[in-house]
């Protein structure tokens, strides 16, 4: 796939200094992992609420667990693609490139991004619910697979994700939030755009007058604002846009 810029967005690109990307759960579709929402996705399975809420997890720890504990070993035996790979090549393209996830997925850590911000934690780790004590997801499934393992304090493990109706890391949100407010290039991947506060970081950069670049293959709430918007997959698409930025520096 080739990417030609518009000449608005080329400028933009050239001249930037602060450049943030946004992803979600469809960068790691082509790795092999489902995204929730939409055609095959893990919330045709199952409710929201019967899996990603603490109510759940109280109501039915094993059932909760068990479905981490398959999350986690798909997680495991996938790898970074081609949008992860090109997504760390632009932080040797901008002075500033931040990477804001809501992946848990631990994928684009792996793929060798450095500067990156996960909103809705990692389910690479465990900790207790009681006493806030942290472990390696893959050791507590390993000593505990059908249910989640019981802490010296009496408490339970749980992955170290972010269910609905939970804050998110305060200082992780308020970082994100900052970039978000001053880059000039804000670029969305993957991402159905529609669960807050994390979705609203595209607002805050379209207040903040940036440059609005989205990949997706189907159109978000946010499609309508954007500069340019390519609708395909970001296994490909992110790689081709990457090669057109470097391009134009
Ligand atoms: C491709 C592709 C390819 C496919 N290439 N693209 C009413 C109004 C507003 C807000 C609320 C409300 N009621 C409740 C709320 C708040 C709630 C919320 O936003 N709900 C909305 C759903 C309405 N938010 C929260 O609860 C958050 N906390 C919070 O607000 O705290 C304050 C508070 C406290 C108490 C009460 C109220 C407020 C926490 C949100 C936590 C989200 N957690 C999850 C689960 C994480 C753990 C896990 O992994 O199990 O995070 S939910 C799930 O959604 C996951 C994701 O990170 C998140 C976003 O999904 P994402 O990544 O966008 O994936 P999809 O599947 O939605 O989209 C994939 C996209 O990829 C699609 O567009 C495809 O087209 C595309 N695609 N193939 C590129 N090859
Ligand atoms: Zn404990």
């Amino acid at each position: 796939m080739d990417v030609v810029l518009p000449e608005e967005v080329r400028e933009r690109v050239r001249e930037a200094r602060r450049v943030v990307a946004f992803s979600g759960a469809g960068v790691s579709k082509e790795s092999g992992l489902d995204t929730f929402r939409g055609a095959g996705g893990l919330w045709e399975q199952m409710r929201p609420e019967e899996m990603a809420t603490p109510q759940a997890f109280r109501a039915d720890p094993a059932k909760v667990w068990q479905w981490y504990a398959w999350r986690w070993k798909t997680g495991s035996g996938a790898q970074p693609n081609p949008a992860h790979r090109a997504l760390v090549r632009l932080e040797a393209v901008f002075p500033s490139f931040t990477l804001v996830t809501q992946n848990v997925d631990g994928l684009h850590a792996r793929a060798g991004s450095r500067n990156l911000l996960e909103l809705h934690g990692t389910i690479l780790r465990a900790h207790c619910n009681r006493c806030g004590r942290s472990r390696d997801m893959g050791e507590a499934i390993a000593e505990s697979p059908e249910e989640p393992p019981v802490c010296s304090c009496g408490g339970r493990f749980r992955p170290s994700v972010v269910w609905f109706g939970e804050t998110l890391p305060e200082e992780v949100l308020f970082r994100a939030s900052q970039e978000a407010s001053s880059c000039e290039v804000f670029l969305s991947v993957g991402t159905s755009s529609t669960v807050y506060p994390a979705a609203g970081l595209i607002e805050l950069a379209h207040q903040a007058g940036a440059c609005l670049i989205e990949v997706n293959p189907e159109p978000t709430p946010f499609s309508g604002r954007m500069d340019l918007r390519l609708a395909a997959p970001a296994g490909e698409a992110v790689p081709a846009l990457v090669d057109a930025m470097e391009r134009c520096r």
